[in-house]
C-alpha cells in the first residue's frame, strides 16, 4: 500500500517522506536484525566447532536391538512389525538377484537401500486419493513397494517391457513412477526432485481437499544436497510456505566421494535451521527412530503448513550401482565392519524376537519365498515383449504431435522398411518388441 503510493507521489514532496519513513519503520519491524540480542563479546559460531555443538542423532534400538534407557518406542504390535520386516528383507532379495541379472547383460543397472526407506514410507499417509505426494531420488523402491507396487511393476520397469506403467520402457532402470501411488518419476538429474517438492507441496496447500491433509516427501542424498537445486528447494519451501517434508538420507557417500568431502559442516540436518526450517537428525539404521521422527515431523509439516528436515544417517553397504565397484575407493573391511555392527535388518530382526514375534524358522521360511516371489517375477519379466516401438514416439509432449518427432517417426519407418527385415541385427532387434515393429508400418500406409 505506502509503496503504491510512494510511486505516485513526487520524490521532494514532504508526503513522499512521510510515507517513506513509514515505510522503512514497517521494514525494519520484520527485520531480523531487530529482535536478535546485541552482545559486546566477540563470539563466532561454527556447527562443527565443538562436539557438544554437533547435532544429535535421534535413535531408541540400540546396535542388538534393545530399546534405549527412556525410549519411547512407537506403536507397534506383532503384524506392523512383520509388515516393516518384510519388506526390509525384500529390498535386499531384489538387489541381490537384479545385481546378478545385471551381471548377465540382461538390464543395464541397479542399486538400493532399508531402515530409512521402510520406516520412513511407514510414517507416511497412503490410504485413499489424498495419500502424501513422494518425490525420490532413485534408491526409494521400497517406499512404492509398501504403498503395494508389484513386484511384477518393479520388474517391468526394470525390464523395460510391455507391462511397465512408469514409462512405457523408455526410461533408465529403477525410474519409476506411479500416479496410483503418488509417486511422481525419478529422473536422472540429481536434486531436480528438491524444488519440484516445494511446489508440488505449494500445490497441496492450495487445494482445499488436501489443505491439512496431505505433505510431499522428498528423498535425496546427501551428495544430491551440493547441488545448487538443494538451497533453491529450501529456500522456495522456506519463504513461500509448504508442508515439504525432505528426508536426507546420508549414506556416507556419493558413489566414489565420502560425506567429509561434500561438505564442512555438519551434515545436512546443520542447513535447515539457516532457512528456519524444523530439522532432526535421525539414525537411518533404526526403523522404529525413523517412524517415530518421520511421523512427527509429518505432523509438524501439516500443523504448521510449513517445510520439516530430516537427516537419516547411514553408511552405503552396497557398491553405488552395478556400474561401481566400492572397493576401488574403499577398504573391504570397512565395510564388512559396518554390515556387522550396524545391521539395520539384524537389529530389528533382534528387536522382533526379543519380544517373540520372530525365529530362525520365520526367518528361513521369509527368505525362501521373497527369493521365489521376486524370480517367479524376474522369469515372467523377461518373457515379456518390449511395447510397440511407435511408443517410442507418444507422451512426448502433450496435444498434437509436433514436426519434429513426426520427421523423426517417419524417419525411423523409412528404415525399417530398408532393414526391417533385410539386416540380421534389426531383425533380431525387432522381434523383442510387441509385433515387431509392424505399428510403424501400418501407420505409414493408413
Ligand atoms: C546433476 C547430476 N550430477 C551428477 C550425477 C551423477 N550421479 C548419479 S548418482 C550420484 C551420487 C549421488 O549421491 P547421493 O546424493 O549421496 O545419493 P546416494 O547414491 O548415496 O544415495 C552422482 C554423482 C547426476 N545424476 N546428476
Ligand atoms: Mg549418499
Amino acid at each position: 500500500m505506502i509503496r503504491r503510493e510512494l510511486s505516485v507521489l513526487s520524490r521532494s514532496s514532504p508526503a513522499f517522506s512521510r510515507a517513506f519513513s513509514q515505510c522503512l519503520a514497517r521494514r525494519r519491524e520484520v527485520l531480523p536484525t531487530t529482535s536478535s540480542p546485541i552482545v559486546s563479546k566477540l563470539d563466532f559460531f561454527n556447527s562443527v566447532s565443538t562436539k557438544e555443538k554437533q547435532i544429535p542423532t535421534f535413535r531408541l534400538l540400540d546396535g542388538v536391538g534393545k530399546p534405549l534407557e527412556g525410549a519411547e518406542l512407537p506403536e507397534i504390535d506383532e503384524a506392523l512389525a512383520h509388515r516393516l520386516y518384510e519388506h526390509m528383507q525384500l529390498l535386499p532379495t531384489l538387489d541381490n538377484i537384479l545385481y546378478n541379472v545385471q551381471r548377465q547383460g540382461k538390464i543395464s543397472f541397479y542399486y538400493g537401500e532399508e531402515a530409512t526407506i521402510i520406516g520412513s514410507a511407514s510414517a507416511l499417509d497412503m490410504d485413499d486419493e489424498r495419500s502424501d505426494g513422494t518425490l525420490g531420488q532413485y534408491r526409494e523402491m521400497g517406499v512404492l513397494l509398501w504403498r503395494g507396487f508389484s513386484l511384477d511393476k518393479v520388474m517391468a520397469q526394470c525390464f523395460g517391457n510391455e507391462e511397465d506403467t512408469s514409462g512405457k520402457g523408455r526410461q533408465m532402470p529403477v525410474h519409476f513412477g506411479s500416479p496410483e501411488h503418488h509417486f511422481h518419476t525419478i529422473s536422472s538429474p540429481l536434486a531436480t526432485q528438491i524444488p519440484q517438492a516445494a511446489g508440488v507441496a505449494y500445490a497441496l496447500r492450495r487445494t482445499p481437499s488436501r489443505r491439512s491433509r496431505s505433505i510431499a516427501a522428498c528423498y535425496f542424498g546427501e551428495g544430491a544436497a551440493s547441488e545448487g537445486d538443494f538451497h533453491a528447494g529450501m529456500m522456495l519451501a522456506s519463504t513461500i510456505p509448504s508442508p515439504v517434508l525432505y528426508i536426507a538420507r546420508n549414506n556416507g557417500f556419493a558413489i566414489s566421494t565420502p560425506a567429509n568431502e561434500q561438505y564442512n559442516g555438519d551434515g545436512i540436518a546443520s542447513r535447515g535451521p539457516g532457512y528456519g526450517i524444523d530439522t532432526i537428525r535421525v539414525d537411518g539404521n533404526d526403523v522404529l527412530a525413523v517412524m517415530t521422527a518421520v511421523k512427527e515431523a509429518r505432523r509438524r509439516c501439516l500443523e504448521q503448513g510449513r517445510a520439516v528436515l530430516v537427516e537419516a544417517m547411514s553408511y552405503r553397504v552396497g557398491h553405488h550401482s552395478t556400474s561401481d565397484d566400492s572397493f576401488a575407493y574403499r577398504a573391504r573391511a570397512e565395510v564388512e565392519d559396518r554390515k556387522r555392527i550396524d545391521n539395520p535388518i539384524t537389529r530389528f530382526r533382534l528387536f522382533m524376537e526379543s519380544r517373540g514375534w520372530w525365529n530362525a524358522d520365520a526367518e528361513a521360511e521369509l527368505k525362501a519365498r521373497l527369493k521365489d516371489d521376486v524370480l517367479k517375477s524376474f522369469r515372467r519379466a523377461e518373457s515379456l515383449k518390449r511395447c510397440e516401438l511407435g511408443e517410442l514416439f507418444t507422451d512426448v509432449y502433450g496435444g498434437e504431435e509436433p514436426w519434429n518427432i513426426r520427421e523423426q517417426r517417419q524417419e525411423l519407418t523409412g528404415l525399417l522398411k530398408k532393414y526391417g527385415q533385410a539386416w540380421e541385427p534389426w531383425r533380431k532387434e525387432l522381434s523383442k518388441f510387441k509385433n515387431n515393429g509392424e505399428d510403424l508400418l501400418k501407420r505409414e500406409s493408413s
